[in-house]
């Protein structure tokens, strides 16, 4: 349930990815006060941990901490120190804390940062709003006070940051191997046809996949494959551009519609959480020879490729899970286009947001 409700928060998110990319090239460092960089994220190729980098840091009163998004997942800044207000806007970059009780850079995207000042010594822990597990703490201290010998610099925050980081690839290397390494899936239909099972991701405490096991797949003519998402991170298969629009609420095809090449498929968000009436998994036929390219609606980077041979021609081996960097490659055109519907949706969601202001 908590997932879901997260997922409200997109729209919202959208205006935070526009507002915030026009601010991420401006110098922010000035003489008078310091500025301390924290990564959110890491990884590469979408095995993506999720953790800021370094986790906790110690900073003298007055130094703005920088954060920067450094994986192909987006995240959030989100202090709470009071009442939080009725809906997760998005608050600008540049606010003070603990003048400000709602801080909130909302979803941002690769590459965006977020500035907070920090004016008053205390113990400050802030969020991701869509990863339950990635928390932070900034602790401010006074100059010359006690707790000033323990003052981070940014070396000794990259340093730390890095071993964190290393520590956790562990786990998402792990998980990534453990599903390239699943037997692929094959059902035998009625017919001499097969049904083929693309798992869409995974997900552990503090990383996730987005990559689909196996990112190339070989079938017949005739045979189907069933996308299928086994944990809470939303995703989809998406074949052909989607239209220009929350990607949440583009319509998911026909359950068995026809992938050939011809127009746009897509088997709408699916996910594993406990609500009966989020799908999990969705089947789509492949008719006609072909090599069908899709990614997830919400993923640029979560790509793959069917390659359909004719209809009782002999079915080239499925070598496996791995992902052929010549592959990835060429995907790199489909991810533009999802790149710019991406955009344009941040730019309706502003309309959105802005109606509902005036
Ligand atoms: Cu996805």
């Amino acid at each position: 349930m908590r997932k879901s409700r997260r997922l409200l928060f997109l729209p919202a998110a959208a205006l935070g990815l526009l507002g915030l990319a026009g601010l991420a090239g401006q110098p922010v460092a000035n003489a008078q006060a310091p500025t301390l960089n924290v990564d959110a994220g890491a990884g590469q190729d979408g095995n993506w941990t999720n953790l800021y980098l370094p986790s906790s840091v110690t900073v003298e009163t007055g130094t703005t901490v920088q954060w920067t998004i450094k994986s192909g997942e987006v995240h959030s800044i989100t202090f709470i120190l009071g009442q939080p207000p009725a809906e997760p806007v998005a608050t600008p970059s540049g606010g003070s804390i603990p003048d400000e009780t709602f801080v909130n850079s909302d979803l941002i995207p690769p590459g965006a940062t977020y500035d907070v000042t920090f004016t008053a010594p205390g113990e400050y822990q802030y969020f991701c709003i869509i990863h339950p597990n990635m928390t932070g703490t900034v602790t401010v201290v006074d100059p010359g006070s006690a707790g000033a010998a323990g003052v981070d610099n940014n070396e000794s925050a990259a340093a730390r940051g890095a071993a964190e980081a290393y520590s956790a690839s562990f786990e998402a290397n792990a998980n990534n191997a453990a599903l390239l390494a699943r037997p692929l899936q094959v059902t035998p239909k009625a017919g001499g046809q097969r049904e083929y099972t693309v798992i869409l991701g995974g997900e552990t405490k503090l990383s996730q996949q987005n990559i689909m096991y196996p990112s190339q797949l070989n079938l017949r003519a005739g045979d189907s494959v069933k996308f299928k998402n086994e944990v809470a991170v939303p995703h989809s298969a998406t074949f052909g551009a989607p239209p220009p629009a929350d990607p949440f609420t583009v319509p998911a095809s026909k359950a068995g519609a026809a992938v050939d090449g011809t127009g746009f498929v897509h088997t709408g968000i699916l996910l594993a959480i406990p609500d009966p009436t989020s799908p999990t998994e969705f089947v789509l036929n492949f008719p006609k020879a072909g090599t069908y390219q899709y990614a997830c609606i919400l993923h640029p980077e979560m790509t793959g490729t069917i390659t359909v041979s004719a209809a009782g021609a002999p079915l080239p081996p499925n070598t496996g899970s791995g992902i052929e960097a010549a592959n990835r490659a060429s995907m790199l055109g489909l991810s533009l286009v999802f790149g710019s519907v991406l955009l344009a949706m941040a730019a309706s969601a502003t309309v959105v947001v802005a109606a509902r202001r005036s």
